[in-house]
């Protein structure tokens, strides 16, 4: 046997294709077939009916799965590769029986187990394969594709770990490992016919062929085994399912033998190891850069895999004729972390397939796209070129020929400009010199788009304003969404029923249907019937936060929630200040027309991201302080939510009244979780940031609470911003920053928010939170006047998710099949 060559696909060639066979089981069928044979497990617990269940669910997927697979061969469906080193799919169980439009006779069955559905969902851990809204939406994006009929796929990584576990201890972050895989996943399917073998490490060598042609030899390479598992990604009721195509990592058989033969047996099982490395953990780290050499075997490993994959099926469809594949092809970049696609695509086309540099470029140049989603700089990616040399050498020497022939382009613009060659080079000079992944990304992409309205116009006005006057075609803007089907239809089947109950069910593939609820909001008996959902939807939030926080949330009052990564632009500590604020207006007796309201913080901070572990303590210690004072209960409760995730929020956003998004503006690219609230008639407490601009266009300024700078005046602001004027002008910022530095709050631990003062007095703060703290305590006086009349609140409820329809993720994805991908 040829050591290692021998691949499933070539054991079952010579089986026929379409063997007959019986048809699939029902649901009911599969699932006693599961928990009696299959599973073996001898109790039957929760979590084996759940394993049984998703498994069966996954049964019932298959075929069809199959059939999607055929279809776009035989149709010659454009195909669109997502590359992404984040996949935050959550839960898949109650999306999927939703999607297949099984839930009711999966209850049924349930109920002969006297089990109900809900127990078992809750079984499921969390696919946390992404650190927030950039992974989140790269799983929203796969829910519309299907759902669109889209021949896309996901590739992306199979983390053995991913986004960590939150516990808080005496106030504080500690970070616990993911082991999601723990007890096996019921939908992964291994498909080793797909394997393919990465390259790292080695140096290079040149020879000249018979012919005359030069060719590039990758030599002395350490090898990694990418191993594909496949994941069925089903549309809404409409029979496809297209495919997430995660990697695993794993030694290559021959990497094994080699060491074998020299005898060295624990050398050859520590190599293995090295090689799992690759895709043990997710790095944690969100809008922020990694910087680790780790990381970048990551992006390498799955750009090459899903690319080679891709080159793969092209040629066993068309032979080694690659002038189409552009027509047949779009890769879609998800940020920069996969941007070393761009030389891994011209490596393949040129070393292996034999294209000469010119036409492999065309074909690169018409297939990829790239999506930025931030402006933050400390996001942007740049990699030693030490780094390549030494892990990537071939890869290196392709980038410096795409930055020389791409240079000469900028120097037949600017001809004689040689600081314009300087900064918009791939390579940026000085002593440890980089490459600006975001400029190679740009360079080889037919399109490049922002993800909001004012992101895409800061992009092109600021950041890549060089490349946006040399090539302002690529330049494009698609506002995000987010997926209506897991983000209304099943996390909120209260709101559901009601809606569905006077629109019928055609809102759940076309949002826009959602505009009719704005007849309705003079209509009293669903305005009650609204209401009513809504009160239920908080009693499950006050469970939630009851479990979690052992603090008791009174659905009579205010639900004010900010969930989202923790991080300093996003201004928790804003929303923070001014819970400090309504705290010293109750123990002062200034409870005048104040609304009692519960507040609810939740999110990850970045575990090596100290500014924002110690903000997390700060909301820890001040929810203590207000928990434990009996005069606050009437007016005032406060709570942090550990290990905020996916499944969370299913059930966080149906039950929030007031949503903050709260940014300085000009730095939320986007957001996500704002749109997730106001499809579930939260109301939005907001600055002119990210989306947040386009909601407010859509509900219109009588239903929204705006506040705060916008971008122009921040970035005017910067450079004499003087916190200290503004909290001398506040009386009620004063107080808060005099309470604060007492030590109030630490009485335990004195000193310890010392940093977070100097954060706020600092007139380098990036944050300006001095500067927007009058004007949101203002809007939130409005907002509890609001709340107090219910009928009014009501109708600004009902408005805001009649107006939610323009950020459904498919609307979203429209735009990117007609306008990037070109595709049907
Ligand atoms: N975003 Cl660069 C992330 O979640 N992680 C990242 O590393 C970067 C961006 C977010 C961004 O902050 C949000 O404003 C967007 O809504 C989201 O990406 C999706 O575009």
């Amino acid at each position: 046997v040829a050591k290692g060559k021998r691949t499933a696909a070539s054991n079952v060639a010579k089986l026929p294709v379409h063997e007959p066979c019986e048809p699939c089981d029902s649901l009911k069928a599969a699932f006693a077939r599961q928990l009696r044979y299959d599973l073996c497990w001898d109790q039957q617990n929760a979590d084996a009916m759940f394993h049984a269940l998703a498994l069966s669910v996954k049964e019932q997927l298959l075929d069809n799965w199959r059939d999607t697979r055929k279809q776009d061969v035989l149709q010659h469906k454009k195909h669109v590769s997502y590359l992404s080193l984040e996949f935050l799919m959550g839960r898949a169980l109650g999306n999927a029986l939703l999607n297949l439009e099984l839930t009711d006779e999966c209850c049924a069955v349930l109920q002969e187990y006297a089990v109900n559905l809900e127990t078992l969902e809750q079984q499921e851990h969390d696919a946390g394969l992404g650190n927030g809204g950039l992974g989140r939406l790269a799983a929203c994006f796969l829910d519309s594709c299907s759902t669109l009929g889209l021949n896309v796929t996901g590739y992306g990584i199979r983390y053995e770990y991913g986004m960590f576990v939150q516990k808080i201890i005496d106030g504080y972050q500690i970070e616990q490992p993911d082991r999601w895989l723990r007890d096996g996943n019921p939908w992964e399917v291994r498909v080793p016919e797909h394997n393919v073998t990465v390259h790292f490490f080695g140096h290079t060598q040149s020879y000249v062929d018979l012919k005359g042609r030069r060719h590039m030899l990758w030599l002395d390479t350490q090898d990694v085994m990418a191993v594909a598992y496949d994941v069925p990604v089903p549309g809404y009721r409409n029979g496809r399912v297209n495919t997430l195509r995660l990697w695993k990592a794993e030694a290559t058989n021959e990497f094994d033998l080699a060491e074998f033969n020299q005898g060295d047996y624990t050398e050859a099982v520590a190599a293995k190891n090295q090689a799992e490395q690759i895709t043990m953990v997710l790095y944690p780290n969100d809008s922020s850069e990694n910087g680790k050499e780790l990381r970048l075997r990551q992006q390498y490993f799955l750009s090459s895999a899903s690319l080679q994959d891709l080159l793969r099926n092209w040629v066993q469809q068309h032979g080694m004729d690659f002038t189409e594949f552009p027509k047949y092809n779009a890769i879609q970049l998800n940020d920069t972390h996969p941007a070393i696609a761009v030389p891994e695509l011209m490596r393949l086309l040129v070393d292996v397939y034999e294209l000469e540099w010119n036409p492999a470029w065309n074909i690169v140049s018409r297939c990829i796209a790239y999506t930025n989603h931030t402006l933050l700089p400390e996001a942007l990616e740049r990699w030693p070129v030490r780094m390549f040399a030494h892990m990537l050498p071939r890869i290196l020497e392709i980038v410096y020929e795409i930055n020389a022939r791409y240079l000469d382009e900028v120097a037949h613009r600017w001809p004689g400009d040689v600081s314009k060659l300087r900064d918009m080079s791939i390579i940026e000079e000085g002593p440890e010199p980089n490459i600006r992944m975001a400029y190679l990304a740009i360079v080889a992409s037919f399109s490049v788009n922002g993800v909001a309205a004012l992101h895409t116009q800061l992009l092109t006005s600021g950041l890549f304003r060089n490349f946006h006057d040399l090539w302002p075609h690529k330049f494009n803007n698609r506002t995000n969404g987010v997926t209506p089907r897991r983000w209304l239809a099943y996390c909120n089947p209260g709101l559901n029923q009601l809606i569905s109950s006077r629109l019928g069910h055609d809102w759940v593939t076309d949002l826009s249907k959602l505009s009719a609820l704005n007849a309705f909001t003079a209509d009293s008996s669903f305005v009650n019937d609204w209401r009513k959902v809504k009160q239920e939807n908080k009693q499950a939030l006050a469970e939630l936060v009851a479990e979690r926080c052992h603090v008791e949330f009174d659905t009579t009052m205010l639900f004010d929630v900010q969930v989202k990564r923790i991080h300093e632009y996003k201004r928790q500590l804003l929303n923070i200040l001014h819970v400090i604020h309504l705290y010293q207006r109750v123990i002062s007796g200034d409870t005048q027309g104040m609304q009692p309201r519960c507040v609810l913080i939740g999110g990850k901070a970045a575990p090596g991201y100290a500014i924002a572990k110690l903000i997390i303590k700060l909301a820890n210690n001040v929810a203590h302080m207000i928990n434990g004072d009996h005069r606050a209960k009437p007016w005032l409760r406060f709570a942090f939510l550990p290990d905020y995730n996916v499944s969370a929020m299913e059930t966080i956003c149906p039950g929030t009244d007031l949503s903050e998004q709260i940014s300085t503006a000009g730095k939320e690219a986007s957001g996500t979780g704002n749109m997730k609230f106001m499809m579930n008639g939260a109301l939005t407490l907001g600055t002119l940031d990210g989306a947040n601009i386009e909601m407010l266009e859509e509900v219109g300024e009588d239903n929204f609470f705006l506040f705060g700078l916008n971008a122009q005046s921040v970035e005017e602001l910067r450079g004499h911003y003087r916190p200290w004027e503004y909290v001398a002008a506040s009386e009620a910022l004063s107080g808060v920053m005099s309470l604060l530095k007492s030590g109030h709050f630490n009485l335990q631990e004195p000193g310890i928010f010392t940093p977070i003062i100097d954060a706020i007095e600092s007139p380098t703060d990036p944050w300006m939170l001095a500067a927007d703290f009058e004007s949101l305590r203002l809007a939130q006086l409005e907002v509890a006047k609001a709340y107090q009349d219910w009928q009014r609140w009501t109708a600004m409820s009902i408005r805001n998710t009649a107006a939610s329809g323009r950020f459904s993720s498919d609307v979203t994805i429209a735009g990117y099949r007609d306008h990037i991908w070109k595709a049907r």
